[in-house]
């Protein structure tokens, strides 16, 4: 496998877009389809719209662990009933890699699980370095009222497992209350 031959600047530009991105994915509600918590009104969200949630500009990399991906997400705000915007989540299909987040611009909450039934949640704003530790699935969410943009850093061979997710969920949930972000336990919502 050929690796990066030269060593090269990337920058992100004013609207969180980083420049140059080789690949580019957009997730509307439609394509999360089961994953926020209250069924009916994620059906009548996708009916009044099918909002675009996030997109990511990334700068595809050989798929080698000697290689780190670097990408931005821009997840926009918004709710599912009392469900903010998040991103679908995963654990790397190497379960071992490692990631960096930073926070660029909004704010929200990095929420994390691992399969032996532990979670936290780590809020993230401008400046904050999130370290995602091996073995550890991890979801964005948005709780302001612009977007949230962060940057991530990861192995060029990481993967993701999408589907172990799609099936379990997370353990935790990150919703308005009373006015308030709060992140509650999935149980405790229903
Ligand atoms: C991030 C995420 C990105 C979108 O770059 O891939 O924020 O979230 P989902 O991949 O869960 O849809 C990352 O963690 N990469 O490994
Ligand atoms: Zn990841």
């Amino acid at each position: 496998m050929e690796l990066t031959p030269n060593s090269f600047a990337m920058s992100v530009d004013a609207g969180g877009i980083l420049e140059p991105w080789t690949s580019k994915i957009e997730r509307r509600l439609s394509d999360m389809a089961g994953m926020y918590a209250d069924p009916d009104a994620e059906r009548d969200a996708i009916a009044a719209g099918d909002a675009v949630v996030y997109e990511v500009y990334q700068h595809d990399m050989p798929n080698h662990a000697g290689e780190l991906v670097v990408c931005t997400t821009l997840l926009y705000p918004g709710k599912v009933g009392d469900e903010f915007f998040m991103t679908k989540g995963h654990y790397h299909e190497i379960r071992e890699r490692a990631e960096v987040y930073y926070g660029l611009s909004g704010e929200g909450q990095l929420v994390l699980a691992k399969d032996d039934g532990a979670a936290e949640a780590i809020p993230m704003r401008p400046g904050t370095v999130a370290y995602v530790a091996p073995c550890w699935a991890h979801r964005t969410v948005n709780t302001g009222s612009e977007p949230f943009v962060f940057l991530a850093v990861y192995h060029g061979d990481a993967g993701h497992d999408y589907g172990t997710i799609e099936t379990e969920g997370f353990p935790l949930l990150v919703l308005e209350r009373d006015g308030e972000v709060a992140v509650v336990s999935r149980q405790e919502a229903q």
